[in-house]
This record gives C-alpha cells, sequence and structure tokens, in this order.
C-alpha cells in the first residue's frame, strides 16, 4: 500500500490519542504496539472487505484449511512486510523516538500450537494469501495457549501463557456469525407428514461458538483472506435459563487451553469436546456462507474444498454428512458423494500413538447424533468393500473396530485425497502405516512436501542477509524463492563469501547478547553455533546430541592442550508437561550445561546453552545465527521437519539423518553441502522385521561410547542421579528404541569433521552459500500451489516475477 511518512505519524498520534487518552510520552511500550496494530489493521480494513467482496462477486472456489493448531507468531513485522511499509513505520516511529524493536516484542507470540504441525498451518495461511488463493484457516481461539516454559534447578516448569491478557489486536469479534454446537441429549426419529422419518435431538448441551477473525494479509498484492478461530460461549437463552457454575465452567473449558501434545493421543473427553466443537461450528458457517450466495446444493462441490490437518478435524466429515442431511434433506448418497468430493486429509506423522482412537461409549455419549453417521458409514464400508478385499483388510481398516471410533481411518474414507508431508513418509504410510488402506484405495494417496514462509525466516528474522541477498539478485526471490539459485553464480566471489560471514556474525552477536542478558551466559561469536531446535521427543534424539556434548567434554578434560574448534551448542525445547522421560532429557542436559559451562579446564572451548520458553520468536533469534543445523531423528520417524527448511535457508549446514524432508533437503543443496549419517528408514525396518538390534552389544564393542553413556550415572555430571539413570537404562535395559546407539560413531565421526571443515572458512562459506541458494524450493507458496492444482482445484495467481 501507498504510505506517506507524514500521513502515518499523523494517523498514529491520533490512534494513541483516541484509544488511550494520553500523549505520546506517557504510553508504555505496550500501548505503543496495540496502537500501532489497531492503526495498521485499519488501514487494511478495505482491502480486507475488497477481497471477500471480490470472491463474492466471482464465486471463487474457498478453501477452508481445518488445524487445531494455529502458530502464527507474531503479526506486527510481518504485516508491515506484506502491506510494503515497513520502512516507511520504522522511520516514523523513529522520528517520533520511539524504538521499533520494543514495540515489536510487546506483541505477544500466539502459542496456539505445540510445534512443527501448527507452525505448518500458519505457513500455509501467509502463502495462501500470498499467492492469491481463497484460504480460510478455521480453528480454536484457546484462552491460553502452550504453557510459557521455564526452568527452575534444571526442571522444566509449565506457567500458563496470558496472551490475551492486554487484548488481541488483530482480531475482529463476529458475534453475528455465531453457530450453535450441540452435545450430548437424546436422538429419536419423528415421523414426517410424508411417512418419512426425520432425526431430532433433544436434551442436549448447547455452546455458542464465536468466531474470532484474523485478517492474513498477502505479499505486495491487495489480498487479505480469514483466518476465523473460534470461542465457547454461554448460549443466546443464558438470559431465560439458569445456567450452574459447572455448566459455566464446561462451556469455558472448552476453549480454555491448548492440549500440550506432541503427537500423542490423548484419550480424554475434553479433547473430543474440542474437537466436534471447531469442527462442527466451521462447517455450519461454511454452508452458511455457500447457501447465502447459492440456491442450492449442486454446486457445492465447486465451491468448496476442506482440507483436514491431521485427524483432529476429521468430524468435519460426519458433520458436513448431518447438515446435508438433517438439514437440508439430501439423501445419503447425494451427501456422501459431496462429503468425500469435499474432503481432504493431510497425514502428518507416523507415531502410531498419535492415530487418535476414541472409546465408542465416549464418543457416542457425547456425540449422538454424529455417532449413528459414523456407524452407518461404518457399516456402508464394510458391506461395499468385504465382498471385494475380503473381511480381514476391511475389519482392520473399518472406522469402527475394536470398541473404538478410529479417526484417521474415517479420514482417509470420507476423503478424495490423503497425502504425506515428504516423499519418504508417503511412502511409508503406503508401506506401512495405512498399507491397507492403500490396497483399498490406492487413487486417494499422494506426496504434498512440507514448505516454510520464506519471506517470514529471512526478510523478518534474517534482515542483513535477506538485505545482502537484494544487493546480488534483486528482489524478484520475494515473490518467487526459487531465484534464490541465481545466487550460486557467486561462489567463487570471494567478497560475497566474507560478506555471509559479516552477516553470519552480526546474527551470532544478537544471539550472544540475548543469552547473556537473559541466562548469563557467555558464548564467543567465533564459535560453531551447532543448534538444536524442535518439540522435546524421544525420536528426535536430543539424547544423541547430548551424548556428543559429553564426549567432547571429556576429550577436552583428557587433552587440554588440543587444538579444539570452539563451539557452542544451543537447545531450544518443550516437553508435554506429562512427557516424563523428555523432562528427564532437559534436566540432564541443563545440569550438563551447568558442569560444562563453569568447568575452568573448558573456558570458552565448550559451552552448552538450553534456551528456555522456545518458540517463533526465538526461532526468529536462533536460526539466523546457526552453523549446524541439527536433524537427526531416527530414520522413518520425523514425516518432514520444518525446522530442517528455515535453517537451510539462514545457510546452516545440517548434520543430518536421511530422514523425512531431510532427504530432499541434502538432494537440492547436494550431499556434499550436508553431513549425512546413521542407519537409513529401510536399516531400522530391517532391524524391526529381523528383531535383532541389541544396543547392548554395540556399547559392549565401543570403549569410548562406554565411557560417555557411562557417565550418565557416575556423578561425573551432579545432581542427575534419577534422570541420568533413567537415560542410561533406556539406552541399555530397554535396548535403545530409537537406535541411539546405532547411530552414536557414524554421527561422533561427522561432528569431527565439522570441526575441521568450520576452519576453512571458504569452504564452509560455499556450503552455507549452496545451502541458501537451494532452500527456494522449500518455500511454501509452491507447497499451497501443488495442493490448490493437485487436491483443491482452485485457482491462485503465483506470481513469477
Ligand atoms: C509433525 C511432524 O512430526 C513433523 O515432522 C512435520 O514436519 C510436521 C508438519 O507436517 O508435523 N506431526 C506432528 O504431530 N507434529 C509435527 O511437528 N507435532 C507437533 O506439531 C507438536
Amino acid at each position: 500500500m501507498e504510505l506517506k511518512e507524514a500521513e502515518f505519524v499523523r494517523d498514529y498520534i491520533n490512534e494513541i490519542k483516541a484509544t488511550y487518552a494520553v500523549d505520546l510520552k506517557d504510553t508504555s511500550p505496550m500501548e505503543q504496539y496495540m496502537a500501532l496494530g489497531h492503526l495498521i489493521k485499519r488501514y487494511n480494513g478495505e482491502n480486507w472487505t475488497d477481497t471477500s467482496k471480490s470472491y463474492r462477486k466471482n464465486d471463487v472456489k474457498q478453501v477452508y484449511y481445518f488445524s487445531i493448531e494455529f502458530l502464527p507468531g507474531r503479526l506486527l513485522q510481518s504485516n508491515l512486510l506484506n502491506l510494503g511499509i515497513t520502512d516507511v513505520v520504522k522511520k516514523g516511529l523513529k522520528n517520533l523516538g520511539l524504538n521499533f524493536d520494543k514495540i515489536v516484542r510487546s506483541e505477544p507470540d500466539p502459542g496456539l500450537g505445540n510445534g512443527g504441525l501448527g507452525r505448518l498451518a500458519a505457513c500455509y495461511m501467509d502463502s495462501m494469501a500470498s499467492i492469491g488463493m481463497a484460504g480460510n484457516g478455521n480453528g480454536i481461539r484457546y484462552r491460553y495457549g502452550l504453557f510459557k516454559q521455564v526452568f527452575m534447578n534444571g526442571y522444566q516448569v509449565e506457567l500458563p501463557d496470558d496472551w490475551l491478557r492486554n487484548g488481541n489486536a488483530w482480531e475482529v469479534r463476529r458475534e453475528n456469525r455465531a453457530c450453535l454446537v450441540k452435545f450430548g441429549g437424546h436422538v429419536w426419529m419423528q415421523e414426517q407428514p410424508d411417512g418419512s422419518l426425520k432425526p431430532v435431538y433433544d436434551h442436549t448441551d448447547d455452546v455458542l461458538a464465536v468466531p474470532y477473525d484474523t485478517g492474513i494479509i498477502g505479499y505486495h498484492n491487495v489480498v487479505t483472506n480469514t483466518l476465523r478461530l473460534w470461542s465457547a460461549e454461554l448460549p443466546p437463552n443464558a438470559e431465560e435459563r439458569y445456567y450452574s457454575q459447572k455448566e459455566r465452567d464446561n462451556i469455558d473449558d472448552i476453549t480454555k487451553v491448548l492440549y500440550p501434545d506432541d503427537s500423542n493421543e490423548q484419550g480424554r473427553s475434553l479433547r473430543l469436546r474440542q474437537e466436534y466443537f471447531f469442527s462442527s461450528a466451521g462447517v455450519q458457517s461454511i454452508v452458511r456462507h455457500y447457501l447465502s450466495d447459492h440456491t442450492s446444493l449442486k454446486r457445492f462441490v465447486q465451491k468448496v474444498a476442506i482440507h483436514i490437518n491431521d485427524t483432529h478435524p476429521t468430524l468435519v466429515i460426519p458433520e458436513l454428512m448431518r447438515i446435508l442431511m438433517d438439514e437440508h434433506d439430501c439423501p445419503w448418497d447425494l451427501a456422501w458423494q459431496i462429503t468425500t468430493s469435499t474432503m481432504s486429509y493431510t497425514n502428518h506423522t507416523i507415531m502410531q500413538e498419535a492415530l487418535e482412537k476414541w472409546p465408542i461409549e465416549m464418543f457416542q455419549g457425547l456425540l449422538p447424533r454424529i455417532y449413528q453417521i459414523v456407524e452407518e458409514i461404518n457399516r456402508r464400508y464394510r458391506a461395499d468393500k468385504i465382498p471385494v478385499f475380503g473381511e480381514d483388510i476391511v475389519d482392520r481398516t473399518a472406522p469402527l473396530g475394536d470398541g473404538q471410533v478410529r479417526m484417521a481411518y474415517l479420514a482417509v474414507i470420507g476423503s478424495h485425497s490423503v497425502n504425506g508431508v515428504a516423499p519418504l513418509h508417503t511412502e511409508l504410510l503406503e508401506k506401512d502405516v495405512l498399507a491397507d488402506l492403500y490396497r483399498i484405495y490406492p487413487e486417494k494417496f499422494n506426496n504434498k512436501t512440507n514448505g516454510i514462509a520464506e519471506r517470514r525466516w529471512l526478510e523478518i528474522a534474517n534482515q542483513p542477509l535477506s538485505k545482502l541477498i537484494d544487493s546480488k539478485i534483486g528482489k524478484d526471490w520475494h515473490f518467487n524463492p526459487k531465484l534464490l539459485q541465481e545466487l550460486s553464480t557467486f561462489e567463487n566471489d570471494k567478497k560475497f563469501l566474507n560478506q555471509l560471514v559479516d552477516v553470519k556474525k552480526e546474527n551470532k552477536q544478537r544471539l550472544a547478547d540475548y543469552v547473556q542478558s537473559e541466562m548469563g551466559i557467555t558464548i564467543r561469536t567465533d564459535a560453531i553455533y551447532d543448534v538444536q531446535i524442535k518439540r522435546l521427543h524421544a525420536y528426535k534424539r536430543q539424547v544423541l546430541h547430548m551424548l556428543e556434548i559429553i564426549r567432547e567434554y571429556l576429550e577436552i578434560k583428557e587433552n587440554p592442550q588440543a587444538d579444539i574448534t570452539p563451539r557452542v551448542h544451543i537447545f531450544g525445547a518443550k516437553a508435554a508437561p506429562s512427557y516424563h522421560y523428555a523432562k528427564s532429557v532437559i534436566k540432564v542436559i541443563n545440569a550438563l550445561a551447568d558442569l560444562v559451562n563453569n568447568d575452568p579446564d573448558i573456558g570458552d572451548k565448550l559451552k552448552v546453552v538450553f534456551i528456555p520458553n522456545y518458540g517463533v520468536s526465538l526461532g526468529e533469534l536462533i536460526i539466523p545465527a546457526a552453523d549446524i543445523s541439527e536433524q537427526i531423528s531416527t530414520a522413518s520417524k520425523e514425516a518432514s521437519g520444518t525446522s530442517n527448511m528455515k535453517l537451510m535457508t539462514n545457510g546452516a549446514l545440517s548434520l543430518a539423518t536421511m530422514d523425512g524432508a531431510n532427504i530432499d533437503i541434502i538432494r537440492a543443496a547436494g550431499s556434499e553441502n550436508e553431513y549425512t549419517f546413521g542407519l537409513t528408514a529401510a536399516d531400522v525396518y530391517g532391524y524391526y522385521h529381523r528383531n535383532d538390534y541389541r544396543s547392548k552389544a554395540i556399547y559392549d564393542g565401543n570403549p569410548e561410547l562406554q565411557k560417555v553413556v557411562d557417565s550418565l550415572i557416575t556423578n561425573m555430571i551432579p545432581g542427575i542421579s534419577t534422570e541420568g539413570r533413567e537415560i542410561y537404562d533406556s539406552l541399555l535395559q530397554y535396548n535403545d528404541e530409537y537406535f541411539v546407539l546405532a547411530d552414536y560413531a557414524d554421527y561422533v565421526k561427522q561432528q569431527k569433521q565439522i570441526s575441521i571443515d568450520f576452519k576453512d572458512v571458504e569452504t564452509w562459506q560455499k556450503k552455507s552459500l549452496a545451502n541458501i541458494a537451494a532452500s527456494g524450493t522449500f518455500s511454501a507458496d509452491y507447497s499451497v500451489a501443488r495442493y490448490a492444482e493437485d487436491i483443491w482445484q482452485v485457482p491462485y495467481k503465483l506470481i513469477l516475477k
């Protein structure tokens, strides 16, 4: 948008006065931020209205991306960037004597997700708007986001994330678009005058779903899409009928907290209520919106695509069936045809425990009408498929079985498309996790490799690099990130390589300052910044990284004079509050950090920093400073990973197993520019198949490894007698479920190579450049374009300059 500095300054001062009734000099950074947010939202108001109007006028097909998590990160800078007014606003604020960075940091980072899955949904929202696609988000407005993590004596402690305390500058409450969602009660069939039967539900517990909309601004294209998050409230008859405190609490609870899960099934009825709540409200509002412009449901499939992001929103399938049949008199076959043509599903993990299943009794009690519909889907599925495929396979894959509602199977059966998130992951879905369903519906399966919001991770998080890139290849890559490839023509440009070194150094300094001020630890910027940032999970193997730190520590202790390349090991990770083992790993790494960081023999050759409260905002600080990107999951377990892509685009070299999208990153950048190691997925499956993995044998055969592992139980690291033993046992007594010891030697070999290679600054910088240059293909712009073409069949205009 066009904006003059003087105009901005005038508007901003007025905004401050109107909102806070004080002079600018008497405002807090939070107030300065809120006023700025309101003003930007107002500036963009017309774009938002115009976008909706133009979709309506042109009857454009809409995509609705249903996700129980969205992790958008702070929106201020992203909105300024996408509107193209960053510089004007910054200058204006500066001339008013305000500190832009402080204002930026006053915005709460909405933690409405746990990790990659929620962040992916947010990257896709940004990209859908940026490629001019009619993409709407649909989720839950949690009153409290993912817990705030602090460490006390090295242990994770969870504090509430009261992110709405000061209000939310970006959202619009739309009470006039609220829907009623019905739980419990009874269903009975009422005879109609024409003799037919119609279900009636009564004695239901009704909840009002109120939408809060946030404009998702496209990059330099005047498009603004909508992210709609639902909040649970008392129904409108609340004044006529008495609600006990318990009833009120039950309603409040639905959207009170985000489940702090990582890839785990949560067998709790509140989670099921959350799932139905936003699925039902979302589908109701979609049908209502569609019917406000169309007289019949005939063209519904041409005008609406609904995407199921992991199994949590699967109930959109029976919910759409219910609305079509019970409210619009659609016969079953037509309703089923409309539903399956509308729905598509992405699976995000092969971890068995993440395939959601609900006990039938609980499901039926909470959602009696939806259960009837699932029963009928189940009955027809069996009747159709048994004659063709036989009883066994159909039994194994039916929506109802073993006394449970099997959400993933229901999602596959009720959708026309099922995708994994990286080629290896999709292959494993087809061969293993969903193999039976793949046999029955091979045509539904396809891959859509994940992508990231390149502009956020470069132009916002890494301004020095972004500007340097602009100076070399211009700005067209902002629209078409694949153009970053043009950078590879400068691989022998020494001056440019040196500039890249300077940029990295600047970013490391920024991170070092943060670590100094927040944690009191001094880290040097000429060290290797070896970064692992992701949820704490056994399969991601933070333990392997930890063993390497112990090895490096012992190495320096044994040979203090050795010529060591200094290193800083950087972790960021939250553990699910109930995930005992993961919390023990945090404690041990923190204890190890204390030992290493305070040992005078070690000095500043080796430092370990576990930065508390990792999230999108800290990612923006850490990722640009990284030299090494640790992507060391057990092969086959990480569906895709996306921090691998963010780190690559910021010039980090991957230290990686052949897992998830690491494989694609390595192919894109060239294996000579990464450090790969370890078992392949085929090796891992080989062990499963033969059942002959013995971690003890590896331990027995490697004296160095023995020393490292033993130090978990020898009091070398103070204060971890319980936790150290727990990890030790997981590796030896319980036979090392995630093959840490199997990969240890190969991993260490690569770590040693890294220490050598890092000293050759020019060669290192070339590798870093190769990563940046190849990273454009992982832009989420292309990912959503592939969804649009292959799955959703919606138009878009990717701006390929
Ligand atoms: C995940 C996978 O584990 C990641 O490998 C993948 O990159 C993302 C996005 O597709 O999805 N699936 C999953 O349940 N989580 C993922 O990160 N977990 C969280 O989001 C906490």
